[in-house]
C-alpha cells in the first residue's frame, strides 16, 4: 500500500502568464491529491500563443543532473508526465527519465500543434522525435491535429465517422501506448468529442463535449492533468476522460461568460474546487 500521495515528475515548461503548462498542472494535480515534482524545461514570460515577444530561459542543462540527483536520493515516481518540449535534446532527456523509471506510468502529451496546423517550433524532425516518445509511452493525449501529425496524415478538417476514429486510435496505439486519448475530434454526427482507446481491453470510448465558440491556451494541459490525476486515483479510462472533459467544460464556460481575452487562458482559480467534489459518471459511451 502506498503510504503517501502518488508522485509525478512533470517535465514541462513554466510559462508565467497565460495559464498553461506547469502553472495549471501544479494546481490541478495538487487538488487531486497527487504530488507534482516540476522538472522545468524552460521558463517563459508567457506561452507562445500570440502574446508578443516572449522572454525565454532554456533550462535543458538542469534536466539530466536533476534526474541523477533524484536517482541518488532513491526518490520513486508513480508517473512521468511530459508535455511541450523545446528541442530534440529535451526529447532525449525525457526518454532517459522514462528508462530510469520503467514502472512509472509514462504519460506523453505530444504538444505539436492545434487547429490543423503545427506550431512554429514543430519541425518535421521534432515531430519525428515526438513519435519516439509516443512509442515509449503508456498514455498519450494528442488533439486531432497532433494525432494526424504523428500519423503523417494530412489534416483535412473533415468530420470523422466511427470507423475512421477507431482506426486513428488503434493506429496510434500500434505505435506503443496502451491508452490513446484524442481530444477535440469533429465527429460526423455534428458533435465534438474526446475519444479513447484501451488497447489491452480492446475498447473504444467517446465523450461528447458541449461546444463553446472560443478556444483557450492551456486546455490540453488541464485535460491531460485531470486525466493523469484520475488514472492515478484509480479511475478507469472512460471515468478519467469524463472527469477531464467535464472539468474543462466548467472552466471554459466560466471563462467564456466573462468575455475575457482568450489568450489569458481559462479561469482555473474559480473552478478548481469542482475537482474535489464527488462525481457520478453518466456521459461516456462506447465508440
Ligand atoms: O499549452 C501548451 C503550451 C505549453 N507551453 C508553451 C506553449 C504552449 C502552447 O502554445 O506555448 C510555452
Amino acid at each position: 500500500m502506498l503510504q503517501r500521495p502518488p508522485r509525478v515528475a512533470a517535465i514541462h515548461d513554466l510559462s508565467g502568464f497565460g495559464r498553461c503548462s506547469l502553472s495549471v498542472i501544479l494546481p490541478v494535480l495538487s487538488v487531486m491529491k497527487v504530488q507534482v515534482c516540476p522538472v522545468t524545461t524552460a521558463v517563459l514570460s508567457t506561452h507562445t500563443g500570440g502574446l508578443g515577444d516572449v522572454v525565454v530561459e532554456d533550462l535543458t542543462r538542469m534536466l539530466a543532473p536533476t534526474l541523477a540527483h533524484y536517482k541518488k536520493l532513491g526518490i520513486e515516481f508513480e508517473c512521468i508526465y511530459s508535455g511541450w518540449l523545446g528541442s530534440s535534446e529535451q526529447v532525449d532527456i525525457v526518454l532517459d527519465y522514462l528508462r530510469a523509471y520503467p514502472d512509472a506510468l509514462a504519460v506523453v502529451d505530444p504538444v505539436l500543434g492545434d487547429h490543423g496546423k503545427p506550431y512554429r517550433t514543430s519541425t518535421p524532425e521534432h515531430i519525428r522525435r515526438m513519435g519516439e516518445l509516443v512509442a515509449a509511452a503508456d498514455v498519450i493525449t494528442p488533439n486531432l491535429t497532433e494525432a494526424m501529425l504523428l500519423l503523417g496524415e494530412e489534416y483535412t478538417g473533415a468530420p470523422l465517422r466511427q470507423q475512421e476514429s477507431r482506426q486513428l486510435l488503434s493506429r496510434l496505439a500500434g505505435k506503443g501506448p496502451r491508452y490513446v486519448v484524442i481530444t477535440g475530434a469533429d465527429m460526423a454526427d455534428d458533435h465534438i468529442a474526446n475519444l479513447g482507446y484501451d488497447r489491452e481491453q480492446g475498447q473504444y470510448w467517446r465523450i461528447d463535449c458541449n461546444y463553446v465558440p472560443a478556444s483557450y491556451p492551456g486546455t490540453g494541459d488541464i485535460f491531460a492533468s485531470v486525466l493523469v490525476g484520475g488514472l492515478l486515483g484509480g479511475d478507469s479510462l472512460p471515468m478519467a476522460m469524463e472527469r477531464a472533459t467535464r472539468f474543462l467544460e466548467v472552466a471554459v464556460r466560466t471563462t467564456f461568460s466573462y468575455g475575457s481575452d482568450t489568450r489569458y487562458g481559462v479561469m482555473l482559480e474559480s473552478c478548481l474546487s469542482w475537482l474535489t467534489s464527488p462525481q457520478t459518471f453518466e456521459r461516456y459511451r462506447l465508440l
